[in-house]
């Protein structure tokens, strides 16, 4: 049985690529980090959190992913673990660059001491092409990064070819583009804008406060992409790709969609806030996932539009369960015991 080994886990892609590859039959190890208030709610939410086989372990603490890589010995590896907000990494650009930045070289050099042989798939990002004036971005597009955020994924996305190049690892890019879903994060924007329509619709809440919205992102649907990484370590030879839809829509039609859906109109509710302005921002981001779709015969399926609907509606009816008494998997009481948690000393041969 292949292992695989996903850092992030408990963020919204490492749930949905969990659940991918248990379907294919993977046995899968996650790492997760010390927090005060554990954040299994995604695994929960999927059904797949008895399945899944945890190991404590920070990307700032180079010890605790060698012995990661000592128990596993995985033979494929995703490394999602990021801080993954853009508007954070102003906040808090050194802990950004840390973990974003310096976790990929941490994670290279275990690797290379440890498991050479494994494949890594790196989570890179449209965010590295930063405020560009193409008309779309490929795997040729130079790179103008725009936050501390994508400045630490464009470090970490040229060691991963460095130590391709330099030490022959299986080490490959995904430069994603925007991806959402029901399980992505609320300080996201589309996140941001469903939750709010939900609860707006349903009397909790007034209004909505929102930056820049003009703002265009190539938004896909977040369970397609995963599989996009998994043909990325299929491949035959380590390699890089765009993965996107090949479209683009602001800020200001996302809002138009999601609120419509609900049977209102966004104009009524939203107010544009100063302090959700970033110092520099992205204004547009259109992917080529030509190479993709030739190598890999991979494609996106769910149009914007869905997306949105798909997300809005999910959202409504939590909010909906909620207000009926029902609490959906989140919180405290989703803490492992102990016992679920890997020790150190076993191996997994
Ligand atoms: P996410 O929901 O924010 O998940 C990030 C994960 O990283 C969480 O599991 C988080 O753990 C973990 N993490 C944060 N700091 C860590 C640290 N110091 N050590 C170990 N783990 C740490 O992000 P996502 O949307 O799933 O994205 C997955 C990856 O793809 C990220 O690297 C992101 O930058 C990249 N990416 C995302 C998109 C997108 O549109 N979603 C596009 C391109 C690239 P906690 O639960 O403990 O916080
Ligand atoms: O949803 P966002 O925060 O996503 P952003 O910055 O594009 O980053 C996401 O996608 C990247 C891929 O390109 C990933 F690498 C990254 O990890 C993350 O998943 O913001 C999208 C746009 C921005 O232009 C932002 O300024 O929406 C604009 N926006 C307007 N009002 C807002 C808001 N963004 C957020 N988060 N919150 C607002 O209130």
């Amino acid at each position: 049985m292949k292992k695989a080994l996903i850092t992030g886990i408990t963020g919204q892609d490492g749930a949905y690529l969990a659940d991918f590859l248990l379907k294919k039959g993977y046995r899968v190890f996650g790492t997760y980090r010390r927090l005060s208030t554990p954040n299994f709610w995604r695994l929960q939410y999927l059904n797949i959190f008895e399945q899944i086989e945890l190991l404590p372990c920070d990307l700032i603490d180079s010890y605790s992913i060698i012995e990661t890589l000592k128990t596993v010995r995985p033979d494929e590896i995703y490394n999602l673990a990021a801080q993954s907000f853009v508007g954070a990494s102003f906040e808090q650009p050194l802990a950004s660059g840390e973990v974003t930045g310096l976790g990929v070289t941490r994670m290279l050099e275990a690797i290379r001491l440890i498991t050479p042989e494994a494949r890594l798939y790196q989570a890179s990002t449209s965010e590295m092409y930063g405020d560009n004036s193409f008309p779309f971005q490929d795997e040729q597009t130079v790179f103008c990064p725009s936050s501390p955020y994508a400045a630490a994924k464009l470090y970490a996305h040229h060691v991963v070819k460095i130590y391709r190049k330099g030490y022959g690892l299986f080490a490959s890019n995904g430069i994603l583009f925007n991806h959402e879903s029901p399980l992505r994060g609320m300080e996201f924007v589309t996140r941001k804008i469903t939750n709010a329509v939900a609860k707006i619709k349903h009397g909790l809440e007034p209004s909505l406060e929102l930056g820049n919205i003009d703002s265009s992102r190539d938004w896909g649907y977040a369970p397609e992409y995963i599989e996009a990484m998994w043909l990325i370590l299929q491949h035959e030879k380590p390699e890089d790709f765009v993965i996107a839809t090949n479209t683009t829509h602001t800020v200001r039609e996302f809002l138009d969609i999601a609120f419509r859906h609900a049977g209102l109109y966004w104009q009524t509710y939203v107010k544009t806030e100063e302090r959700y302005q970033r110092p520099v921002d992205v204004s547009y981001l259109k992917g080529d996932f030509a190479k993709a779709r030739e190598i890999l015969g991979w494609e996106p399926k769910t149009e914007f539009k869905e997306l949105v609907q798909i997300m809005v509606d999910k959202d409504l009816e939590r909010w909906g369960d909620w207000l009926g008494g029902k609490h959906f998997p989140w919180d405290a009481w989703n803490y492992p015991n102990e016992k679920k948690i890997l020790s150190r000393k076993l191996k997994y041969e």
